[in-house]
């Protein structure tokens, strides 16, 4: 981990020479003020990026006041990951910077667009990140987020996974796109690997025989040679499957087996945005998580805090894919841009009772 010093006469200055230097991954540690010779207001920034984050840009040497700490020893790149997880909770998660970031910024514009994405769930350094581009309705979090490039089924064939806990809206999402899709002349199949539970295959063998388009259940390993074949003409296959979380992971040695079985193109971790933030946060720190190549998020309708999405995709550093906003199929769902974003944040202003 690298921890350099930044001093500026203020608070918004050191912060931003920490971005122009260290890029959107730095980590505020600290920050103090002093004064200089003539009495001046000094503040020093106190910033950390680890091994994993983003690379740095061209050291500032002008903007170090004190000699940098010694790099730690270093750690492996999962453990680097994990520290980089955690410690981005536990900032994401308190308080303590808030006041001085708002302070910092210098309109009443920026703090208002501040205390808004603030108000709907936004870790005070995020919000301090996006509230100048909020404030001019600007395309927010462009940079800090990493942005998915759709799928397009019409040029090359996709196969797309969709993972989540239990009940986060999977079905729903993968009935909502094979609408969607058919609709407009896709060939879609459809497939589960959630096979096991009671029921678990019901609800999208309904949607998959009202649509019209082919279901599969795949039960064990052997069986996806079959089904790959079979499903061979389909441009679009939408893979569905058990639910998991980090408390209840039993049988998921058996679904990712299955998963690697049908040579995914694109893998969904699907996060409920009514779901508690820290144990969103858990479930990204999870093994399973990492092996998944996209985030979607569901439920968006269903939260007071959708800002939470926000930390969640910072902390994962996954690109962003579907979202979905509602339990109809085939509409209430979209996919994530950072206009869609700030269009998103900016409903909740009106719409939200904050
Ligand atoms: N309000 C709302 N409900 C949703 C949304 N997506 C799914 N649901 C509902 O959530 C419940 C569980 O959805 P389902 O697709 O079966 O979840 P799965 O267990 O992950 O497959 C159902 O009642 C859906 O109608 C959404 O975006 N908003
Ligand atoms: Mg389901």
């Amino acid at each position: 981990m690298r921890i350099k010093v930044f001093t500026a006469p203020h608070l918004h200055e050191a912060l931003s020479k920490v971005r122009k230097d260290m890029g959107p991954e730095a980590l505020i540690l600290d920050r103090q003020q002093s004064k200089d010779a003539s009495g001046n207001t000094l503040w020093h920034v106190h910033a950390a990026l680890d091994s994993a984050g983003a690379a740095p840009t061209k050291p500032a040497t002008a903007a170090v006041a004190h000699p940098p700490a010694p790099e730690s020893a270093p750690a492996s790149k999962q453990v680097d990951v994990t520290i980089r997880r955690l410690e981005r909770l536990v900032e994401g998660l308190g308080n303590k910077e808030s006041a001085s970031l708002r302070q910092a910024l210098s309109g009443i514009a920026e703090q208002d667009a501040f205390d808004h994405l603030s108000k709907l769930g936004i870790a005070a350094s995020h919000a301090f990140d996006m509230a100048v581009d909020f404030s001019l309705r600007n395309p927010t979090a462009s940079k800090t987020i990493r942005w998915g490039k759709r799928i397009n089924p019409g040029q090359q064939r996709h196969t797309v996974l969709f993972t989540g806990p239990a009940g986060c809206g999977k079905s729903t999402l993968i009935a909502k796109l094979a609408a969607h899709y058919s609709m407009k002349g896709i060939r879609v199949a459809l497939l589960s690997t959630d096979t096991e539970r009671m029921g678990g295959l019901d609800s999208l063998k309904a949607y998959a025989n009202t649509l019209g388009v082919p279901f599969f259940p795949l039960n064990k390993v052997s069986d996806a040679a079959n089904i790959l074949r079979q499903t061979q003409s389909a441009q679009l296959l939408l893979i569905d499957s058990e639910g998991w979380s980090p408390r209840r992971d039993i049988g998921l040695r058996r679904q990712t087996g299955l998963w690697d079985a049908m040579q995914c193109t694109e893998r969904f971790l699907v996060l409920p945005a009514n779901m508690d933030e820290e144990d969103g946060m858990q479930l990204l720190a999870h093994n399973t998580a990492s092996s998944m190549t996209h985030l979607a998020f569901s439920k968006l309708d269903e939260t007071q805090k959708p800002g939470k999405i926000v930390n969640w995709s910072i902390v994962a550093g996954m690109p962003l894919g579907y979202c979905s906003f509602g339990p109809e199929v085939p509409e209430q769902m979209g996919w994530l841009t950072d206009q869609a974003l700030t269009a998103l944040l900016s409903k909740a202003s009106r719409e939200t009772p904050l």
